[in-house]
């Protein structure tokens, strides 16, 4: 996987997509952990509807913003799939009146751009009985029955799905390590097998994992969350700089997901200087946006992708 490797690392700039059922709320995407009953939270599906979606417009944006792969998120902590999965009811598919497989559509639409899809997966779960709860878990309105066998196989079983029923996926992005740093017995997550085994069914996709530590053997990129490599101002990126590709990613304006309170966005100029900055490190680039429940980008967001393409055309590389 040198090859796909590289490639990567000449994309320089991608666009992180953080939407779920949890956009509806408008609170950002932990809000399931602020304390809600699991069982009350997890109706929003019934509502999710967002008739405005159109991924070949979403593709068409950051395109023009120059960027080159997206990163989306197939399933945050809240454990709702953005995908039709044979693991779980509790999917874009089955459980909304929206009925279509937005992972599935996103795909076709980068496809048919030219632009690279990585996809978002998160290891922690909020909602599963089988996940062995963590440190951010949530016990209220939850059954538990921590069985990491049987988790980590609906795991496995979910990747699969995500890596040969929707074309090419260049990457994936694990996230919630964390969620065991302070177990008192070192929690096992078996990720080099986790590793092996999404090399097993694509030996070229690119695996990074957020867990803030040193890479692990079987990833192929390093990620540092709201920092540049080596900076660290954000307290979740202290590990060194590995030989592997990098990439940062960062916030528009405070939160991943969806916040309706929070208009606090960075300028065009700070986030073009951040891309600027994240090159000179040797650095990808992953600029979250987070889609409104109505399927649309926000304005703001809009906007920015539109300046920072004006800049790209001047002098990005082609
Ligand atoms: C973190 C997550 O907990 C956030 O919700 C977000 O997805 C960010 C990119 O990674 O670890």
């Amino acid at each position: 996987n040198i090859a796909a490797r590289k490639e990567f690392t000449a994309d320089r700039f991608g666009v992180f997509i953080h939407w779920g059922t949890y956009s509806m709320f408008a609170q950002g995407e932990w809000y399931l952990s602020a304390g809600l009953n699991d069982k009350e939270y997890s109706k929003a599906a019934d509502a999710f509807y967002p008739h405005r979606f159109n991924a070949d417009e979403w593709v068409r944006a950051i395109k023009d913003a120059g960027a080159r792969y997206i990163t989306f998120t197939s399933r945050h902590h809240d454990s709702f799939s953005m995908f039709k999965t044979a693991e779980s009811d509790y999917n874009i598919v089955d459980a909304t009146p929206f009925k279509r497989d937005v992972v599935g559509e996103l795909s076709e639409a980068c496809q048919r751009q030219g632009m690279n899809l990585h996809l978002y997966y998160s290891i922690l779960d909020w909602h599963r009985a089988d996940y062995p709860v963590g440190r951010t878990g949530l016990r209220t309105g939850r059954q538990l029955q921590p069985n990491y066998d049987s988790y980590f196989r609906f795991m496995k079983n979910q990747v699969k799905e995500l890596l040969t029923k929707y074309g090419p996926i260049r990457g994936i992005w694990l996230d919630g390590y964390w969620d065991h740093d302070n177990d008192s017995v070192p929690f096992d997550w078996r990720m080099p097998e986790f590793y092996r085994y999404i090399h097993s069914l694509n030996p070229a996709c690119l695996i990074g994992n957020n867990h803030h530590i040193s890479p692990i053997e079987g990833e192929d990129f390093q990620m540092f969350e709201r920092d540049l490599p080596g900076e660290n101002k954000a307290g979740m990126s202290g590990q060194d700089i590995s030989s592997l590709p990098l990439e940062m990613c960062q916030t528009m304006n405070g939160m991943w997901g969806y916040k309706v309170a929070d208009q606090n966005y960075k300028s065009s100029a700070e986030l073009i200087k951040l891309l600027v900055r994240a090159a000179g490190k040797g650095s990808n680039l992953l600029l979250n946006i987070g889609p409104q429940p109505n399927g649309e980008l926000p304005a703001v967001a809009l906007e920015r992708l539109k300046e920072m393409g004006a800049w790209m055309r001047i002098y990005g590389e082609t």
